[in-house]
């Protein structure tokens, strides 16, 4: 894979959602480096750290994507000489692809046993750790429903129900707006993550705050599905999400609205109040544990 061409999929949202941008990035990065040729070590080093930039600049909040670029360039900055370099970033990349595939699975497995059988769920976006556990718990015999949210602007939710009736789950869409409305009838939101902040906070599209703060006031709870990749360690120390913002287009065409401001994020904040657990491959934790978390996991930024 080439790493522009990476670059460019990870920016237009050919390839979209935290897991898998992160796994395409280590991917290119992996790539990258194989391709690289000659024998001079800084060079290499200095290309392969300008390439993990590249990446890093396609798409600003998902941590997955930071967390795999400072993995893989931390493997690569093992080794006495190019050829030990390169093959410990290579291990470093498909280490971190097996670990992120993997990791969905546990989830799944883990995530599927706090749905009860006859639950109506609701979702939002398109989360593969989401969307799997979901399925794991109709493939474990649970009689479940869902609501998907539309996911305005970019309609990922338009995913999210197509994979779900594949699979015969009973899906139905709804358009954001009307999360408040039949919340009455939810016994359980599951979303995924894009970062999850050393307070627990958790940043995932755009709406996600507001289902949670419509689910609180309905005592429904609230679990995320995110993979340990997804903790930043940035936010430890001090560091502040950006939230992405996405070109207006995406909303309305701005000739059709002169004088009108449009404004674009696609990421929100939900406090660590409005989620009940999170569900990691390590386990089912309290979002006030990331702390935790993020000490355990070592990687730097
Ligand atoms: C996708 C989104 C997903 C998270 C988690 O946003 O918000 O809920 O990325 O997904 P976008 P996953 O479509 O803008 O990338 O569980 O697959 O990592």
């Amino acid at each position: 894979m080439d790493l522009e061409e990476a670059a460019r999929k990870i920016e237009t949202m050919e390839v979209r959602g935290a897991a898998k941008i992160a796994r395409l990035a280590a991917e290119a990065l992996k790539d990258f480096a194989l391709s690289f040729e000659g024998s001079d070590t800084e060079k290499f080093r200095e290309e392969v750290k300008r390439a993990g930039e590249r990446l890093l600049s396609t798409r600003p909040t998902a941590v997955s994507l930071r967390n795999a670029v400072n993995i893989v360039l931390k493997g690569g900055r093992e080794g006495d000489n190019l050829s030990d370099i390169k093959k410990n970033l290579v291990m470093a990349a498909e280490n971190f692809i097996a670990n992120s595939e993997k990791a969905i699975e546990v989830i799944a497995e883990i995530g599927s046993k706090r749905i009860k059988d006859g639950a109506i769920l609701l979702t939002h976006c398109n989360s593969s750790a989401a969307v799997t556990t979901i399925i794991k718990a109709h493939k474990d015999g649970k009689n479940i429903k869902v609501y998907a949210t539309e996911s305005r602007p970019k309609r990922q939710g338009y995913i999210t129900v197509r994979q779900l009736v594949k699979e015969g789950i009973p899906t139905t869409l709804i358009v954001d707006s009307a999360v408040r409305h039949v919340m009455p009838k939810v016994d359980l939101v599951v979303v995924g993550a894009d970062t999850v902040e050393s307070n627990g906070a958790v940043i995932n599209k755009i709406g996600t705050s507001q289902i949670a703060l419509c689910a609180h006031e309905a005592r429904v709870p609230v679990m995320v599905c995110a993979e340990t990749y997804k903790f930043s360690h940035e936010t430890l120390a001090g560091e502040l999400v950006e939230i992405e913002e996405r070109d207006v287009n995406e909303i309305v065409k701005p000739e059709d609205f002169p004088g009108v401001g449009i404004f674009n994020p696609v990421f929100d904040a939900t406090p660590p109040e409005y989620i009940d657990v999170i569900v990691t491959e390590e386990g089912v934790i309290s979002p006030h544990a990331a702390y935790e978390i993020i000490k355990a996991l070592d990687i730097d930024s």
